[in-house]
């Protein structure tokens, strides 16, 4: 493992020199510009430095569709080489220090060299996440008809039990929370009794729930449709809500943005969920038309700005217990899933930031006075602002690169891994 190829710290700082110039014009022009809107650049380069969104492990392979998975040279095979990518995107944004890993699809077989290797590598351990939407080699009953939800107690246990071993993965490697997403659901009207499966499901989690630590977090992530067609049993944030509710103070909502159907306001949805002190965090993509998990901020980024305008909001007003865990799920099937989850570190990063330019004053004395002209002109000139080198600032100071991509592909590392990992055949890689 030592002898892999890693990009040279030196080769950052050579790269970054040749930008230097080109990025202190940039500044100046807009350290200037947000002045005269009383604004301290400084200060957003403190908020884009400190500002975190995780990866999950298996963002890193190349993803597929419902019809075929076309392959990437030097694509990690395992583990420890999703890891190494994971520290390679870390080392050049510095905004994604956090791994989020899979059940079974990530599960070591040693926790303790799990850890030294993260933890040299500068990483940890966000959210874990179970999975009982397909079948593993040697599981004793299938969750073709349901998991959690399941009409019977034996394949809901086994459900059940497998969450628990994330639990204790996960309190092993430092994770605070655990993600359950159930594909649960039906395909046909009259298939499945819609209260009966939320009831089982309850039952489920209230056996989770219970094993989930006090210092812990329980993210239910809710999905309209997908991989059932008709119904699925977490369909939508409202049932989401009443789920986390019932469950208790440590139970919250996950939003993964591909999740609604299109053209549903979900900067709103939001806004409920902070309200209610229900949001427990995002997975971040953008979609056209589905579950697309496409780039985040590629098909909607004044979405995402809005997001993010409800979050800043909540940050700036001291929501209690607001706390969101951001994580990016993204499926990426026709570029270099390292290439893709830094832009879209960046892209969310950029939507953070330019939430922090608004003008709050301004849009609240709009509102009461019904403005709506003004409001919007607020929010627009925020997100109109190019706010390239504050990002690039901030990555530079905590020693990443000015420009991710260029760095990235100067420094051949896809063309290293192809050598150092042949192709194998039959990597799982999200095509969730
Ligand atoms: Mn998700």
């Amino acid at each position: 493992m030592s002898t892999n190829f890693t990009i040279a710290d030196d080769f950052i700082a050579e790269q970054n020199s040749k930008k230097a110039d080109y990025l202190a014009e940039d500044y100046e022009y807009l350290d200037k510009k947000l002045r005269r809107r009383n604004i301290q650049i400084e200060n957003l380069i403190e908020k884009a430095q400190g500002f975190d969104v995780a990866i999950p492990s298996w963002g890193v392979g190349t993803g597929g569709t419902r019809f075929a998975r076309f392959p990437g040279s030097g694509e990690p095979r395992g583990i420890y080489e999703k890891l190494e990518d994971c520290a390679t995107i870390n080392q050049l944004v510095r905004s994604t220090s956090a791994v989020s890993l899979h059940i079974p699809w990530d599960k070591p077989e040693s926790v303790e060299e799990l850890k030294n290797f993260t933890a040299a590598r500068g990483l940890s351990f966000d959210a874990i996440n179970s999975n009982t939407f397909q079948d593993q080699v040697d599981q004793k009953h299938s969750y073709k008809y349901g998991s959690l939800s399941h009409e019977n107690p034996a394949i809901r246990q086994q459900a059940i039990e497998h969450n628990l071993e994330c639990i204790e993965i996960g309190k092993q490697i430092g994770s605070k929370a655990l993600t359950v997403w159930v594909g649960d659901g039906s395909n046909f009207a009259g298939q499945i009794n819609f209260r009966r499966a939320l009831e089982c499901y309850l039952d489920s989690m209230r056996e989770i729930y219970a094993a989930v630590p006090e210092d812990w977090r329980l993210f239910i992530e809710h999905k309209f449709y997908e991989p059932a067609f008709y119904s699925t049993v977490i369909n939508d944030w409202g049932t989401s809500y009443i789920c986390a509710k019932e469950l208790g103070e440590k139970a919250f909502c996950l939003v993964d943005l591909g999740h609604h159907a299109p053209n549903v306001n979900i900067e709103q949805i939001v806004a409920r969920l902070i309200q209610f002190r229900k949001l427990g965090g995002f997975h971040f993509n953008d979609s056209k038309y589905g579950d697309d998990d496409l780039d985040a901020g590629s098909i909607k980024p004044f979405q995402l700005f809005l997001v993010f305008n409800e979050l800043v909001d909540a940050e700036l007003k001291n929501v209690p217990n607001f706390n969101p865990a951001y994580m990016l799920d993204q499926s990426h099937n026709v570029t270099d899933p390292i290439e893709s989850l830094m832009t879209s570190a960046m892209e969310i990063s950029r939507a953070f930031v330019q939430a922090h330019l608004v003008d709050r004053e301004k849009l609240e004395d709009a509102q009461r006075k019904n403005d709506a002209i003004t409001a919007l002109a607020t929010l627009k000139e925020a997100f109109t602002t190019d706010v390239s080198p504050i990002l690039a600032t901030a990555r530079q100071k905590n020693g990443g690169t000015v420009s991710p991509i260029e760095t990235y592909r100067a420094s051949n590392y896809r063309a290293q891994k192809a050598k150092e990992r042949p192709a194998q055949i039959g990597i799982s890689a999200g095509i969730i």
